[in-house]
């Protein structure tokens, strides 16, 4: 396979490191314009190189790539049914295993409702038996393929097609990396797109890990979270700067690092306000939103002294 190489610090403006000079997701992908998803995977593909399988369920990625014989990806990506990320990596990587081909990352790449609902019992079961494989929900917080409806991981507050005024979820999301910490697992660890440096990393460590890998992506979705499709990185950043959505990894389900911790966090509201999903918001649910936001991430500073003797050494910086 021939792969086309690109010098990515010189050609993007303002990315000031090297993500890696593998361009494997080709500019003929079908997203909507702003797709946090999207940057999310040609980071992704990044760090962990050509010699990659990716396997997709029902979800915005399988219409994403194009269609058949179209295909954006320069690895081999394999649709396979909704509920079934999991188990249809499994299989490949023990197909590819009996090959001999022990260097391949086998990658389920899938949304939040083919992770947090539909598809959790397959990821518990390839979880629990240590597959060797890397699980990444890209996780724009609702099913967006089919129009914007509520899952198991759409935050307290947000607006959906099936969660309009009055039907809002007042409780915090499912914790999916606590559940998959859960299980013992190697690696579990939270990224995002406006911190590639960090994303990458992790990506890189969690190729080479042996056993199961699971990363959450918080990946901003302009039309169903309501914002301007400029500001995706800037609304992916803004999620970690108000603590919405700490980076975390979780290792052997004991060990919890904090990544970055900001000096001074943003207020939650200036997240809220820049997307139409949470307007109309009753100033209780405000309330409460701030308040289990803080509750949160207290937990897992409260993790990180336990794992570190101290939070003192978490970075105050990131990128
Ligand atoms: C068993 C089954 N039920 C429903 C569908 C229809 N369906 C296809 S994609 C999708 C939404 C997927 O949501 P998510 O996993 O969050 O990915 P996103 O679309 O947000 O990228 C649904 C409901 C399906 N393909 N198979
Ligand atoms: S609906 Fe959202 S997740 Fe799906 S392609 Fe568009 S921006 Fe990406
Ligand atoms: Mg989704």
């Amino acid at each position: 396979m021939s792969v086309k190489t690109v010098n990515t610090t010189q050609r993007h403006y303002g990315l000031l490191f090297h993500a890696g000079e593998q361009e494997l997701l080709e500019p003929g992908h079908v997203a909507c314009q702003g797709c946090g998803a999207t940057l999310a995977m040609r980071l992704a593909l990044k760090a962990l190189g050509p010699r990659t399988a990716v396997v997709v369920p029902a979800c915005c990625w399988t219409v994403i790539d194009g269609p058949f014989p179209q295909h954006a990806l320069r690895v081999p990506l394999f649709h396979t049914a909704f509920e079934t990320a999991a188990i249809a990596a499994t299989g490949i990587r023990a197909a590819l295993s009996i090959r001999g081909e022990e260097d391949v990352t086998v990658m389920a790449w899938a949304g939040d409702g083919g992770t947090y609902d539909i598809g959790l019992q397959a990821l518990s079961g390839a979880a629990e038996r240590n597959e060797d494989v890397l699980y990444v929900v890209y996780d724009n917080e609702a099913y967006m393929n089919t129009g914007i409806q509520r899952s198991g991981a759409t935050p307290v507050g947000a607006w959906t097609t099936t969660t309009p005024d009055g039907a809002r979820r007042h409780v915090l999301k499912k914790d999916i990396v606590g559940i998959l910490a859960a299980h013992r697992v190697p690696y579990v660890a939270t990224v995002s797109p406006a911190f590639p440096e960090d994303f990458v990393r992790k990506f890189k460590k969690a190729r080479d890990i042996r056993g199961f890998r699971f990363i959450q992506v918080l990946s901003p979705c302009p039309p169903g979270w309501k914002f301007p499709s400029e500001k995706t990185v800037s609304l992916a950043r803004l999620a970690v700067e108000t603590l919405v959505f700490p980076l975390v990894e979780m290792e052997d389900g004991r060990r919890v690092t904090v990544n970055y911790r900001p000096a001074r966090p943003r207020p939650v509201e200036d997240y809220l306000q820049a997307q139409g999903r949470f307007r109309n918001l009753p100033e209780a649910l405000r309330e409460e939103i701030r308040r289990q936001i803080l509750e949160r991430f207290e937990d897992l500073l409260e993790a990180h002294r336990k794992t570190h003797g101290t939070d003192e050494n978490i970075p105050t910086t990131l990128r």
